[in-house]
Formats: structure tokens, C-alpha cells, sequence
């Protein structure tokens, strides 16, 4: 069902402060910065050398956005776990025929032209689990 880990999602107060922080501390590397309006997002994902690893830095748009709340909850730190899959809807549709609930009726827009929907982190043990199906994939 989950291919790979697509990336580790952190929220983040400052995106331009977190990005440096990592780049200078671990040597990771920007590879790209997109706002969200959407999600409520600035993030920014950042690379680990040639592996394909990545992190996501988040940071909230405005006093609603889920991160802002997060934030305001937990203070910085990671906030999602994010698993690559093939069809975001054909998996969304088996994880509710297990019990689980998911966040939207329908995949919505996520970085850079991918699908992404939810697993209510109540559901999975406190985590809070994103479906990425990547834009390769995605129908045009
Ligand atoms: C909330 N809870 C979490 C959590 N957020 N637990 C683990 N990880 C998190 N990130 C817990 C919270 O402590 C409560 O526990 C319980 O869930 C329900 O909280 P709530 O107050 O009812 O719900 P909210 O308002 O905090 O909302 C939580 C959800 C919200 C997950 C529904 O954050 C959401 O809609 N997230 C999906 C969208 C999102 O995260 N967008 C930003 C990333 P207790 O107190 O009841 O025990 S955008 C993104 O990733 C993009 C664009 C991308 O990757 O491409």
C-alpha cells in the first residue's frame, strides 16, 4: 500500500529561519519552496544529498492554518508522516473500508502537482499520516 516514505513533515514558526538553520546545521539542501494557500502553508522541501530523502518544512499562512494550530498546541516539531502511493484515491477507499477516517472525500493539491489526502491521526496511533500520490502519476 505505502511504496516509500515520501517525506517527514515539520512544522515550523519562520520558514526562511528554519531552512537556513537546516541547510547550515545538517547540510541538507532547498530544493523547493511552494506556498499552499489551500493548506494555509509556506513549505519548503529539502533534499538529504542524492538519496531521494526528504524533509518538509511547514509554516503557517494565516491563524487558521492547521500548522498554526499545531504550533500553538506543540511548538515546533514534526507534524505528519507522509507515504508515497500509487492511486491516492484507490488507497483512501481501503483505508476507510478498514475503519479509518480520512480527512477528505476527495484528494486535494499538494508540493509540487501531487495528490495528498489524510489519515486522522487519532486512527493511527497519534500520528498523523499524509498519502502522497506523486505528479508523475497524477492524471492531467
Ligand atoms: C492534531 N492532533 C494531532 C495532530 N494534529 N496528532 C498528531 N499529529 C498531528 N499533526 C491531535 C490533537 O492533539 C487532538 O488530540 C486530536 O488530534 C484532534 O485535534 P482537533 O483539535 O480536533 O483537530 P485539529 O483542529 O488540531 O486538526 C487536526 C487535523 C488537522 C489533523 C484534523 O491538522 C488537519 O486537517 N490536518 C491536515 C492538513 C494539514 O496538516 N495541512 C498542513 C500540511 P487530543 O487533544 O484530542 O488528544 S500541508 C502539506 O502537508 C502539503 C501541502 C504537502 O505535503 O504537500
Amino acid at each position: 500500500m505505502f511504496t516509500k516514505i515520501d517525506h517527514v513533515g515539520i512544522a515550523v514558526a519562520d520558514l526562511d529561519t528554519a531552512i537556513e538553520f537546516y541547510e547550515q546545521t545538517f547540510g541538507l539542501t532547498c530544493v523547493h519552496i511552494e506556498t499552499n494557500h489551500a493548506q494555509g502553508v509556506r513549505e519548503a522541501m529539502l533534499s538529504f544529498g542524492e538519496s531521494g530523502d526528504l524533509i518538509q518544512l511547514l509554516a503557517p499562512l494565516t491563524p487558521e492554518s492547521a500548522i498554526a494550530k499545531f504550533l500553538d498546541r506543540n511548538g515546533p516539531g514534526i507534524q505528519q508522516l507522509a507515504c508515497t502511493v500509487e492511486d491516492v484515491v484507490q488507497v483512501a477507499d481501503e483505508l476507510r473500508a478498514k475503519g479509518l477516517r480520512l480527512l477528505y472525500d476527495e484528494p486535494r493539491p499538494g508540493t509540487a502537482g501531487s495528490l495528498i489526502n489524510f489519515v486522522h491521526p487519532k486512527d493511527a496511533g497519534g500520528v498523523l499520516i499524509e498519502l502522497v500520490q506523486p505528479p508523475a502519476t497524477v492524471p492531467a
